[in-house]
């Protein structure tokens, strides 16, 4: 049993060619006109091929391929379609795509599982709103509080869903049943550059790092540039620009194996001649170990104090989310390794370094992981690449890896 790789790869150019621009990337930013054009042949393309489709409450869009057994327990496949803002062709849109080749090819070949096999399109994944809003909403695990103080911001969360005609309170009602999952097997890519360097055809991944994200503002205050004597200043930019220095230094000094980043600064009001008043930073640290992220974001958090103290500013450090590190499922890690083997194609164990919808569903269903090899270890950008071959061989162990699970689980 294998997929029908040309019609995967006819799909897979398609599919990167909506919200593709030369020179700068994929822009399939949540709910973008790109991102509801993806979504939308995503749909399109499982009804042609004679599948179901739904839509929930929290935009999480399906193809399904119903069981022939009453009262089936569903395995949930999948991944997202969201991009990050200047992104790759690969990063979720290969497991989504995957996930509904593997339904194409159980039903081209007329097998009957007991189990309804799902390929879902998580919204929301990369946070431009909140971060893997969809397979949160999923879980039922979202609260009031998730919401209040989201990635992206409250406001922006409120209108985008005043204009996709979605409510909070859907989001909050998109609870499955656990009862009725088996469980939910994420292909993606390694966006590291572990497997190329070993020269290994696929990642089963142990564990998923976890993530503590923070909007952080310093506020000192706004001057003339010219008149202003540089002793008087309280220039709201060098607390910035020492905290991204001190968050450097601490994670590479005290916290060996983390990793944080400052993606975004802003100064205000912003003009060569005003000395900034206020300075704004997205800042997120990941651990694989839960209290070792309580430690690394309260050290960070502590910079932030002494950074203000050191340029007599004022500082607000607000979590904007928290992701928990997870290990994946035991029975999925095997049935990934036994479809590797059934394929003749090598694989390793590892860790994931990104984050994940896989590590989300954890907590209500067995999840678990298969990479495939991201070229130079390079994503979230333009040159995001990873070979044909190495598509058909994730797509293959993804099937072979569903049909055992289908039948085991
Ligand atoms: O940020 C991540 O790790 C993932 O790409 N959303
Ligand atoms: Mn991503
Ligand atoms: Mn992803």
């Amino acid at each position: 049993l294998l997929v029908n790789s040309e019609r995967l790869r006819a799909d897979l150019q398609t599919l990167g060619e909506i919200g593709w621009t030369p020179g700068v990337g994929l822009g399939r930013t949540t709910f973008s006109d790109a991102h509801l054009a993806a979504r939308a042949w995503f749909l399109e393309t499982a009804r042609a091929a004679g599948l179901q489709t739904l839509i929930d409450s929290a935009a999480n869009h399906s193809a399904v391929l119903p069981s022939g057994e009453p009262g089936a327990r569903t395995l949930l496949l999948g991944s997202h379609l969201d991009s990050v803002a200047q992104g790759g062709r690969y990063d979720g849109a290969l497991g989504v795509l995957c996930a509904l080749e593997v339904l194409r090819s159980v039903k081209d070949a007329g097998l009957e599982l007991p189990m309804t096999i799902e390929a879902i399109d998580f919204t929301d994944e990369e946070g431009t709103l909140v971060g893997t809003l969809g397979s949160w909403a999923l879980t039922g695990a979202l609260t009031p509080d998730t919401l209040a103080a989201p990635r992206g911001g409250r406001e922006h969360l409120l209108a985008e869903l005043d204009r996709m005609g979605l409510t909070e309170a859907g989001l909050l009602a998109a609870g499955r049943d656990p009862a009725t999952l088996a469980g939910f097997v994420e292909l993606h890519i390694e966006q590291g550059p572990v497997l190329e360097r070993e020269s290994v055809d696929l990642g089963i991944v142990t564990a998923i790092r976890g993530n503590a994200s923070f909007d952080v503002t310093f506020t000192g205050e706004a001057r003339h540039a010219g008149t202003t004597p540089m002793d008087l200043r309280r220039d709201a930019g060098l607390g910035a620009a020492s905290l991204v220095l001190a968050v450097r230094h601490t994670v590479m000094r005290e916290f060996p194996g983390c990793v944080a980043n400052v993606g975004e600064l802003h100064l205000r009001p912003g003009a060569y001649n005003v000395v900034p008043g206020q300075a704004r930073m997205r800042l997120e640290c990941r651990s694989l170990d839960d209290a070792e992220l309580d430690r690394l974001a309260d050290a960070l958090a502590a910079q932030a104090r002494s950074s203000a103290a050191e340029w007599d500013l004022e500082v607000e450090v607000a979590p904007v989310g928290r992701w928990t590190p997870v290990a994946t499922d035991g029975e999925v890690r095997a049935a990934l390794r036994r479809a590797c083997e059934a394929l003749g194609l090598s694989s390793m164990e590892l860790p994931s370094g990104a984050g994940h919808d896989a590590q989300v569903l954890v907590s209500v269903t067995r999840s678990g992981m298969v990479f495939v090899p991201s070229h130079h270890g390079i994503s979230h950008g333009p040159a995001e690449h990873t070979t044909w071959n190495d598509c058909v061989n994730g797509a293959n162990v993804l099937l072979r890896a569903t049909v055992d699970l289908a039948r085991s689980l």
